[in-house]
């Protein structure tokens, strides 16, 4: 297990490498992700967490069925990794850091497996129930419910994500 992990750490040294490769700031998605961070990132600061969730599921739920696809987790990755390449390296540091490892960590994982991760029911499709099963959401902006122990079982989400939820508390 400790050698899994310092292999797994080894090679995530090399992530912003690995999601900075060849993307320019006209790649699909640059454009599409900052126009959504600069109309919701003040908003989620404030707004009750559900609302904030919301506005995040709608981002990536493209068909508007109310649920996340394999085809709709693709295009999420193709975006959020060009727009990383393009604007990792005006984003704070520690921000730039959970960013590039969870592009890492879903590339590591695979797409298809990251969804059955949270797929509780298993039909390919991720709701906004399954999304959330470790977070209550209350009136309370997100930042502020993810902070909350007893709002955000952290415990649930690190089982999920198995050896792969140690890397993420190298980030500080
Ligand atoms: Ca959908
Ligand atoms: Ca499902």
């Amino acid at each position: 297990m400790k050698r899994h992990l310092a292999r797994l750490l080894l090679a995530a040294t090399a992530f912003p490498a690995i999601a900075a490769a060849a993307a320019t700031a006209n790649d699909p998605g640059t454009a599409e992700i900052d126009r959504f961070l600069a109309a919701n990132r003040e908003f989620c600061r404030t707004a009750p967490s559900g609302d904030c969730v919301d506005r995040g599921l709608a981002f990536a739920d493209t068909d508007g069925d109310g649920a996340i696809s394999l085809a709709e987790t693709r295009r999420l990755r193709a975006f959020v990794g060009n727009w990383y390449a393009a604007r990792s390296e005006s984003l704070h540091r520690k921000d730039q850091a959970t960013i590039g490892l969870s592009i890492w960590v879903a590339d590591s994982l695979g797409l298809e497996r990251v969804m059955q991760l949270f797929d509780s029911d298993g039909d390919g499709l991720v709701t906004r129930a399954e999304l959330t099963a470790d977070v209550k959401l209350d009136e309370r902006p997100l930042p502020e419910v993810l902070a909350d122990s007893e709002a955000f079982d952290r415990k649930a989400m690190e089982r999920r994500l198995g050896p792969y939820a140690a890397l993420f508390k190298t980030i500080r």
